[in-house]
């Protein structure tokens, strides 16, 4: 799915702002045709935005169910006999939208675009009115996955009920991307699929492109232009390669970009569509030891993020975006994973321009059944519906993100438990998957479980093995000493077994700002830094150790809990994005390797 783009034949219109509200509190809204007028009684809320934390009110922060928004729009007489959508960035996590209360769009999975084709209702010259229902619940059945519990005793109120789920960070829903009107001429370029490879010192640029078309003859053409605006390679047909004499490879923190301009003439020579799309040209391999990029080897160094601020939640916003490039470009930071979603396209957008590696991780988190974990994939949990949805997202993700020279790797999961054997056989399908989807690039899959390297069934499937590490934290507690011994230790024989490269995707501790003790005990930041040093030391000792990705950017929120002080700490930045004393060594070691 592309990107949306103002073009000589293509307009977007961005609805960012102040759209009305309403809370289903207990979900009649569709029975009441709530879409079929304006909402009665609505309050204002921001999109994009999370809307759990922009009012004073615990029902709106906590509420489990569907919420309603609603605007009006102008759509102008211009936009009569184009395509015309609206297109959301992200809607967590299941939406349905409606224009004039007619249903135009459903989708199920948040952190993913779609659109709403309107061409056909909208009232051209005039107001139309968009109403969406998002619902944020999470089931067995959708990813992240959960399920509701409801009690039936006397010390709830009847009808009681809470989200409960197996992740780590705070369910933050609504319109939590931006919202755009889009246009492109009925004949338009739907789709582009680009790779790259390399001959000497030559790129090869091999592309195809999906046009959608309703007049039948058009042609097609595409023109390759370097970062000085001169043409270095065109093409036409609607499938080809083109060569770049002298390359400019994208590499990791020295980003070159490509423009190619695709142009759909008619039959006369004259532009029905254009679209630019920026690519990088690049190679990956994976060999039993080494992680390649451009054939030389590459270590992943930097920390796993969150969407996530003040306020805002999870909604997206140009300064914190900013924000985390600057600070991930200062800390030294060459690669992230999107831990545990797709972030938005501006954030990939970004990584591309940057020279940041991506590890593209999918929704798949919570994948556990804590009351019984022998037994979570089976009809009533991990089911073959999560699988259908898990590859539909799969290839929703592959379809967004397949043209970034920054994406270097599919992840599949976070934390799944791994070591039943049905396990293999899910992952297995994922996996192939995914590879059928985009077989040039790498699997991989987080494995958060402390178990035999054998038990670990997805781990056949993978790639790259990703291991999360909490040392001297969740076991050991307050023995840093431990952690150089135990990560070699433990983690040789995963290799041993696999033959597989290995990435720490996931190690360090909560840490409160400014709270100090010597010797160092946990909360502190001298225990961070003392623990990061020692995980460091280890680290070094282990050649198959491909990267090191710290556990967290910055401190996020959290569902409450005995575990959690408002939140989760483990950033080495403050959630307001200001260092604590690990920043500083993790910025002196990344200088360094
Ligand atoms: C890991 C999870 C991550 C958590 C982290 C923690 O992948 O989402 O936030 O542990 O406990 O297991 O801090």
């Amino acid at each position: 799915m592309l990107y949306p783009q103002e073009s000589e034949t293509r307009d977007v219109k961005d609805l960012s702002g102040i759209w009305k509200f309403k809370l289903d509190g207990v979900g009649r809204g569709l029975a009441e045709q709530w879409y079929k007028a304006p909402l009665a009684d609505p309050i204002d809320m921001p999109v994009p935005s999370s809307f759990n934390e922009i009012t004073p009110d615990k029902a709106i922060r906590d509420h489990v169910g569907e919420v309603w928004y609603e605007r009006h729009l102008f759509v102008s007489d211009r936009l009569q006999g184009q395509r015309v959508c609206l297109r959301f960035g992200s809607a967590e996590h299941t939406a349905t939208v409606w224009v004039n209360g007619t249903e135009v769009a459903h989708h199920v999975g948040g952190f993913l675009p779609f659109e709403a084709d309107i061409s056909d209702i909208a009232n051209f010259g005039g107001n139309n009115r968009i109403t969406v229902m998002v619902n944020n619940v999470l089931t067995w059945d959708t990813l992240p996955t959960g399920y509701i519990q409801t009690y039936d005793d006397t010390n709830h109120p009847e009808g009681f009920r809470i989200q409960q789920h197996q992740f780590d960070f705070y369910n933050y829903a609504g319109l939590n991307r931006q919202v755009l009107l889009t246009s492109t001429p009925k004949t338009y370029i739907e789709d582009i699929l680009i790779r790259t490879d390399r001959d000497g010192k030559a790129g090869i640029v091999h592309y195809s492109l999906d046009i959608a078309a309703d007049a039948k003859s058009f042609s097609a053409k595409v023109s390759l232009f370097d970062e000085d605006a001169q043409l270095v390679a065109a093409s036409t047909g609607t499938e080809g390669s083109m060569t770049i004499s002298n390359v400019r490879l994208w590499k990791p923190g020295n980003a070159y970009l490509y423009e190619a301009v695709v142009e759909v003439l008619d039959e006369s020579g004259s532009l029905v569509d254009i679209y630019r799309l920026s690519l990088g040209v690049r190679s990956v391999k994976v060999t039993e030891t080494q992680f390649l990029i451009n054939d030389e080897p590459f270590y992943f160094q930097g920390c796993c993020k969150h969407e996530d601020m003040d306020v805002k939640g999870r909604g997206f916003d140009h300064a914190m975006l900013l924000k985390d490039f600057y600070l991930m470009e200062w800390i030294g930071a060459n690669s992230t994973r999107t831990s545990h979603y797709p972030y938005s396209e501006e954030f990939m957008q970004l990584c591309d321009r940057k020279g940041i590696v991506v590890i593209d991780e999918v929704q798949a988190v919570g994948m556990r059944c804590e009351e019984d974990s022998t037994q979570t994939y089976n009809d009533t949990h991990i089911s073959s519906r999560t699988l259908a949805h898990h590859k539909k997202l799969m290839a929703e993700l592959i379809k967004r993100d397949k043209n970034h020279p920054c994406v270097v790797m599919w992840n599949i999961a976070n934390e799944p438990i791994v070591n039943e054997k049905k396990a293999g056989e899910y992952f297995a399908e994922v996996a192939a998957t995914t590879r059928e989807l985009d077989p040039t690039r790498p699997v991989s899959l987080v494995t958060g479980d402390v178990v035999k390297p054998e038990e670990c069934y997805p781990f056949e499937y993978i790639d790259v093995m990703c291991i999360n590490r909490y040392h001297s934290w969740y076991s050991d507690p307050g023995h840093t000493e431990l952690i150089e011994m135990q990560i070699v230790n433990e983690l040789t024989p995963w290799h041993e077994k696999w033959h597989k490269p290995l990435i720490v995707s996931e190690y360090g501790t909560d840490t409160i700002a400014g709270m100090h003790a010597l010797p160092a005990v946990m909360f502190t930041e001298e225990y961070q830094c003392e623990a990061l040093e020692a995980f460091h030391r280890g680290f070094d000792r282990l050649p198959f150790m491909i990267g090191e990705h710290v556990w967290n950017f910055a401190d996020f929120a959290t569902k409450q809990g005995v575990k959690r002080v408002v939140g989760n700490k483990k950033g080495v930045f403050t959630r307001q994005r200001q260092p604590k004393a690990a920043a500083f060594l993790l910025r002196k070691r990344w200088a360094k390797l």
